[in-house]
């Protein structure tokens, strides 16, 4: 039985929730709380990712960290159906996909995702208090939450990670010029790690970025809504706007 260390809202899980249930593959659904538990951060689940983050798939005793890795994992070992390109080239295509989605939108949706719903866990702590509870005891997040601050991000990294999810939909409008999904014809991984980083947008109430301006990439969120997959990757809870209060993304 494969198992699945990873947590409700969190986008990395949803992109292998949507993987595993692309592949009807049954999986153990172990559950983290990252907020106030910080189960992410438990011995004994660093001993099975020592990056301290969510998702991590065990499968028959083998230990499969980071979420596109993932992805690509059970697209080798369950092939079925496929979810790459059988081409060299496309393959390639496919990846550079996920290397920019990984460094363009994964890393800009945190930055409302922490200002507008994740900033009451640091209420009432001081600078030492943050560092200590907060920035300092993650293993590849500390200089992330030391800049983010128990405050928040400031109004010109909310108005950057903005303009990057803007530039993001630009370039998915333009590929898909030549096909329903990223690559073409065929849905793919690309496809996938992006979705949960829309789906997050849309939830925080920016879906007018590409609703306005992007008809093809408003077609293609329509299309991924509609894969029974994404519905079950997407289960009740796992939208912010359901467990938190949402306040405006920027501060000041
Ligand atoms: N590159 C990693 C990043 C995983 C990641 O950042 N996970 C977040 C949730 S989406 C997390 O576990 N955060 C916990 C924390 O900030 O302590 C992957 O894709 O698996």
């Amino acid at each position: 039985m494969l198992k699945l260390y990873n947590a409700p809202h969190s986008t990395c899980s949803q992109k292998v929730r949507i993987c595993l249930h692309e592949k009807g593959l049954p999986f153990e659904d172990i559950k983290l709380d990252l907020g106030k538990a910080k189960d992410q951060l438990k011995p004994e689940y660093l001993a099975l990712n020592p990056n301290g983050v969510v998702p991590t798939l065990v499968d028959d005793g083998e230990v499969i960290v980071d979420s596109s890795v993932i992805c690509e994992y059970i697209d080798e070992k369950y092939p079925n159906p496929k979810l790459s390109p059988d081409s060299i080239a496309q393959r390639a295509k496919m990846r550079a996909w996920m290397r920019y989605l990984e460094e363009v939108p994964t890393v800009a949706v945190r930055v409302p995702s922490f200002n507008m719903g994740f900033l009451p866990r640091f209420a009432g702590l001081d600078d030492e208090g943050f560092r200590k509870e907060q920035s300092d005891v993650r293993p590849i997040r500390k200089h992330f939450y030391r800049r983010m601050t128990q405050s928040g991000f400031k109004r010109a990294d909310v108005e950057a990670a903005l303009e990057q999810i803007d530039s993001t939909c630009a370039r998915m409008e333009k590929a898909l010029e030549n096909g329903p999904w990223l690559l073409g014809g065929q849905y793919t991984i690309a496809d996938i790690v992006v979705t949960p980083s829309i789906d997050r947008m849309n939830d925080l109430g920016y879906s007018t970025i590409w609703s306005v301006k992007y008809p093809r990439m408003t077609a293609w969120y329509a299309r991924m809504q509609a894969r029974p997959a994404f519905q079950k990757a997407f289960y009740k809870g796992t939208r912010m706007s359901e467990t938190f209060q949402l306040s405006p993304a920027i501060k000041d």
